[in-house]
């Protein structure tokens, strides 16, 4: 393509996810600026066919979009600063982990300069990058999701949440939250099997098996979540209280902690001295929602579910 018609994309920072996106970019036929604070490490992608930036205002100023896979909330800052006076009519990505608060924060100071900022969360590894496997999160600039929508999708499935620029950040954390719900009741599992002679190693395939099927479990309990109906469920309240207990039992005389189960026997205690024991499990939603507002109403997430790999995915219609 002619150097004058080729699309141009400028990535700021060169580590793991950097590194893969500016590649990805290059790939997709991008003419790509990148930066990097360790210089060196864009040695490869320039000779990959990069153009070099010596400073982040060089960078910036080099093409209307600008993709920051930095590592913090403070990288973000430290680099941009001083590239602020070229951010007039730029958009930029920030693709660093960080919190909804920075991301309103960096949008402000980013508009305050005169730059569109649409905030991004990245749900992939480095290896899944520019495949069908990770996928990217989205809030803030409606206007410059749009416009480079194709762009974002050079670098993973891209979903959007809204104008919030901290919505991403937000959905961000409920993921992780979830997996680290489930890990942690792995590893449980796995001290629990010890003292039978089942290695970890030995029990992942099954436990992945377990989960796989759990996920599909998803949407049903998001609708009962979703509409607070809870009354035609098959797995109770009681049903569960008594499993979390022979649990919470085995735990205790076999001697391995029990922190990672007491919480949620809390809750489900709570529900049925409440009088919902025969409700469905998924109603200790009740007990965890926000008091007072965010009745839960249609679901944020206009899509549905499909199939990705080995286990369900949500998916997002219009975006
Ligand atoms: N790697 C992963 O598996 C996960 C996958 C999910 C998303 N996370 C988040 O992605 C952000 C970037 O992570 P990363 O793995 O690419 O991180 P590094 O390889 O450590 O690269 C960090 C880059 O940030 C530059 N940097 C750090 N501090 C500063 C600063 N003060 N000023 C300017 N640049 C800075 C660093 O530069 P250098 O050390 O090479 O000079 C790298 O380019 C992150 O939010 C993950 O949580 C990754």
């Amino acid at each position: 393509m002619p150097e004058r018609t080729q699309p141009r994309v400028t990535v700021l920072g060169l580590g793991r996810m950097g590194g893969r996106i500016a590649s990805a970019f290059l790939t997709a036929g991008y003419r790509t600026t990148v930066w990097n604070r360790t210089a060196a490490k864009a040695d490869a992608l320039v000779a990959q066919g990069a153009l070099r930036a010596s400073t982040a205002a060089e960078a910036v100023a080099a093409g209307p979009l600008v993709i920051a896979p930095l590592l913090d909330h403070t990288a973000v800052r430290q680099a941009l600063g001083p590239a602020a006076a070229a951010l007039r009519g730029r958009t930029v990505v920030n693709l660093a982990n960080s919190t909804p608060e920075h991301a309103r924060e960096l949008a402000g100071w980013a508009a305050g300069h005169g730059a569109d900022y649409l905030d991004g969360a990245m749900m992939a590894l480095p290896e899944t990058v520019a495949t069908p496997e990770g996928f990217f999160l989205y809030g803030g600039s409606q206007r410059a999701f749009t416009t480079y929508r194709r762009e974002l999708e050079v670098m993973a499935p891209a979903h959007y949440f809204g104008t919030d620029p901290g919505s991403a950040e937000i959905h961000d954390l409920a993921l992780l939250g979830t997996g680290y719900a489930a890990l942690t009741g792995f590893l449980h599992a796995a001290a629990l099997l010890g003292p039978v002679g089942t290695a970890p190693e030995a029990f992942a395939p099954l436990a992945a098996r377990w989960l796989r099927g759990m996920a599909e479990f998803l949407p049903e309990l998001a609708r009962e979540a979703g509409e607070a109906s809870y009354t035609d469920g098959v797995s109770t309240v009681d049903l569960n209280r008594a499993g979390v207990d022979s649990l919470l039992q085995l735990s205790r005389a076999s001697g391995i902690a029990t922190d990672v189960h007491e919480p949620l026997k809390a809750l489900l205690d709570r529900r049925s001295a409440d009088g919902h024991g025969q409700d469905s499990f998924s109603s200790v939603f009740e007990l965890l929602r926000a008091r007072g507002r965010l009745r839960p109403g249609p679901p944020r997430w206009r899509g549905g579910w499909r199939r990705r790999g080995p286990g369900w995915l949500p998916w997002r219609t219009g975006c």
